[in-house]
């Protein structure tokens, strides 16, 4: 069987556990958190979670997972048959991970207490003057982010958002998702799904216990 490695605390953890869910792929969680040691790079090279134990070895970037997962069970995909139409949504699943998630994610020191220099705000603030327009330009939200059917942008789209909205909250007194016209409804229509309920559950259990 599949073992998802990671924790529940990660939004990229939390994006390939949905994906799992959503596609009915039995697998098991193994609560592994990052880390430099030895054992953990030679499963994951750049000691981050989460990574995915096959019966073939261990993949690692949420967005690769989601392309494997797509190709081995193709039941329920993530991702439109049509070449441009895949390409588009990888296209936008990319950007809001460079362009919005990346910078967001650079405030989470901040939640945890740390004291962050305003050089890093600004630049963060900076990455979001563009990328948050760029994600607006490329997604439709009619109602999913790529069209009519849910895909993997949304799945990463909706966990990437759930943490950038309150570290930009937090740090920049920044409201991102009200900067995104359509961005809200897509939130809302996934935090309806049991999917994402049990998701973001487990997450909120794992944030209380740190
Ligand atoms: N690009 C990676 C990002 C994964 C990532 O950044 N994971 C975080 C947890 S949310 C991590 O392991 N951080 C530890 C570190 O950066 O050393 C992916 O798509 O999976």
């Amino acid at each position: 069987m599949l073992k998802l490695h990671g924790f529940a605390i990660s939004n990229y953890y939390n994006a390939v556990k949905h994906a799992l869910l959503y596609k009915g792929i039995p697998f098991e969680e193994v609560l592994t958190r990052p880390s430099q040691s030895p054992e953990l790079l030679a499963k994951s090279p750049m000691g981050k979670v989460p990574f995915l134990e096959t019966e073939h070895g261990f993949l690692t970037e949420a967005n690769v997972i989601f392309e494997y997962l797509d190709e081995v069970y193709p039941d329920t995909p993530l991702y439109p048959s049509d070449p441009f139409q895949k390409a588009k949504v990888k296209q936008l699943l990319k950007s809001v991970e460079l362009y919005v998630e990346d910078p967001a994610h650079s405030l989470v020191p901040a939640l945890m207490g740390m004291e962050l220099p305003e050089t890093k705000k600004e630049e963060a603030n900076i990455q979001l003057n563009r990328g948050l327009p760029a994600f607006q330009r490329l997604a439709s939200f009619s109602p999913y982010a790529c069209g009519d059917t849910l895909t993997a942008a949304d799945i990463f789209i909706y966990h990437a958002i759930k943490l950038a909205k309150t570290a930009s909250k937090v740090v920049l007194k920044r409201n991102i998702i009200a900067e995104v016209e359509g961005l809200e409804g897509l939130m809302s229509l996934l935090d309806g799904t049991d999917i994402a309920q049990r998701v973001i559950a487990d997450n909120k259990a794992a944030l209380k216990g740190l």
